[in-house]
């Protein structure tokens, strides 16, 4: 007896070779999470007369409403060619080449803390003046402000 052996076709499944092609929006979720921008608001700025003519402080608080967090990079005015942003840690004053303008929060300037240095003044502030300033922010750019000059002991009510 002969032992048959039938070949058992195997149907191969055909595999389609043509994948489907996902459809991928062009929204970017980049875009989605930075709908907020930065918007700001300076208040409260004042620069205290100071005792000798080539160096000076100032304060100032900058509200930010945005949802987007901002820098102050640097600080410009006719009253001194020499303004820069320090932080204070114990007593000691350190330079800060940047200060944050956290989203929905503030940056606050004040006595004994974060504050600007005004050196080579150009004249005295007197009480009663009001000085020029320019906030360069690294989103919102240029933010003139006018900032009078209040008594050697003048401190704002929070
Ligand atoms: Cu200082």
């Amino acid at each position: 007896m002969r032992k048959s052996t039938t070949a058992t076709a195997v149907a191969m499944p055909l595999l389609l070779a043509g994948g489907l092609l996902l459809i991928t929006g062009c929204q970017s979720e980049k875009d989605a999470l930075s709908t907020g921008k930065a918007d700001l608001a300076v208040s409260g700025a004042y620069l205290p007369q100071p005792a000798m003519t080539d160096m000076a402080a100032a304060y100032l608080t900058v509200k930010n409403g945005g949802g987007k967090a901002d820098q102050l990079t640097s600080v410009t005015s006719p009253l001194s060619g020499d303004i820069t942003m320090h932080t204070t840690e114990g007593s000691q004053m350190k330079h800060a080449s940047k200060l944050e303008v956290p989203a929905n929060g503030e940056l606050k300037l004040s006595r004994g803390g974060t504050h600007l240095m005004l050196g080579k003044l150009a004249h005295k502030p007197k009480v009663g003046e009001k000085v020029e300033f320019t906030l360069h922010f690294a989103e919102s750019g240029a933010v003139k402000v006018q900032v009078p000059v209040e008594s050697s002991t003048y401190r704002p009510q929070d």
